[in-house]
């Protein structure tokens, strides 16, 4: 029994962790977080079959409340264990955004796998019970020293997983299709997870917080009002754009001024497919844009690329187009 794999289990909150609260007037059966690290494992006797497991609650919020500090704890606590793995258990509203954010800045050496729940340990076909077994389970086999988001028994990258659905079980996607996926109580590997190589990976260590970064959406007919704030409150901006990244001409002008004084990043509303860089020459076209220095998210969603872009600004990196580029380049690379 003492051989099997020592695995600290930290709890963040969100749907995993919520129950019925009585102080939600009017609404019988409306969940907030309460239940504690220590609940969530107990719940669970398969788990002593599988790991000896050490639990602790970090926070107990709904994800959106989470942030930069949360993150920065989390990934120094696990750091600083001698366990053989970590497991994360939060809200899945953040989650693609706190397991990219952990991917990039954790400097331990023992694998982190993010999950969570769909739906609450009150309602029916809840997942939180599977996901975090299946969680450990992955924890105790995985050898690479890298994070990971499992959910709804598949292995997610978190460089590619994004949460797709408002309630349904298999709300978590990956573009290319997930890592690995978990059958049986084993694993099935599909393909290798990115990697960060040598220079990039102690890149953000040891950073203490983020830049102040701006991501905005354009929708149709919006005169983009909203961007002439940008320059005076933050440090950066990640345009969430139409298609291959695209803006009007309208929003072009303005971002053309913003760019000549802080990094912009056109990512895609899309998600999917990499931004392009040499179809459309129209105005407000990537042509256009990229000729005026602003920088491609490439594969990144707008989310992921405003963490990469908040780390690159806080760490005052001097070429950031350049640093930007070769990151997202090496982190969706999978060799
Ligand atoms: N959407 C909820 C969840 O799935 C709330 C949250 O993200 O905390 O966990």
């Amino acid at each position: 029994m003492n051989d099997l794999p020592l695995i600290d289990v930290y709890a963040l909150g969100g749907t995993i962790a919520m129950t019925p609260d009585q102080s939600l007037a009017g609404q019988v059966d409306a969940v907030s977080p309460s239940l504690t690290a220590d609940d969530l494992v107990k719940s669970i006797p398969q788990l002593e079959k599988i790991a000896r497991i050490r639990a602790e609650t970090l926070s107990n919020v709904a994800s959106a409340n989470l942030d930069f500090s949360i993150i920065k704890k989390l990934c120094d606590t696990a750091a600083k264990s001698d366990a053989d793995a970590i497991v994360v258990t939060q809200g899945t509203d953040t989650l693609e955004e706190t397991s990219f954010l952990a991917k990039l800045i954790y400097s331990g050496d023992k694998p982190i796998i993010f999950t969570g729940a769909m739906r609450a340990p009150n309602q029916l076909s809840s997942d939180g019970a599977a996901n975090l077994y299946t969680a450990v389970l992955t924890a105790t086999k995985v050898q690479s020293v890298n994070v990971f988001v499992v959910m709804d028994n598949q292995i997610h990258d978190p460089v590619f997983v994004e949460k797709t659905h408002t309630w349904a079980l298999d709300a978590f996607r990956s573009e290319y299709g997930s890592d690995g996926y978990i059958s049986e109580d084993r694993i099935f590997w599909q393909k290798p997870p990115s990697e960060l190589s040598d220079g990039i990976l102690e890149m953000f260590h040891e950073i203490d917080a983020v830049a102040p970064v701006v991501c905005i959406s354009i929708s149709l007919g919006d005169n983009g009002a909203i961007l002439d704030l940008v320059e005076d409150r933050y440090h950066g901006l990640v345009v969430d754009a139409y298609g291959a990244g695209h803006v009007s001409e309208q929003w072009a002008e303005k971002l053309n001024n913003i760019a000549r004084r802080l990094p912009v990043i056109i990512a895609s509303q899309t998600s999917n497919g990499r931004v392009l860089e040499a179809t459309y020459g129209y105005k407000g076209a990537e042509i256009d844009l990229f000729s005026n220095g602003m920088i491609s998210a490439g594969n990144l969603n707008a989310k992921k690329a405003r963490i990469l872009l908040s780390l690159l600004v806080a760490k005052k990196t001097a070429d950031v187009k350049k640093s930007f580029t070769h990151i997202m380049d090496r982190l969706i690379t999978v060799k």
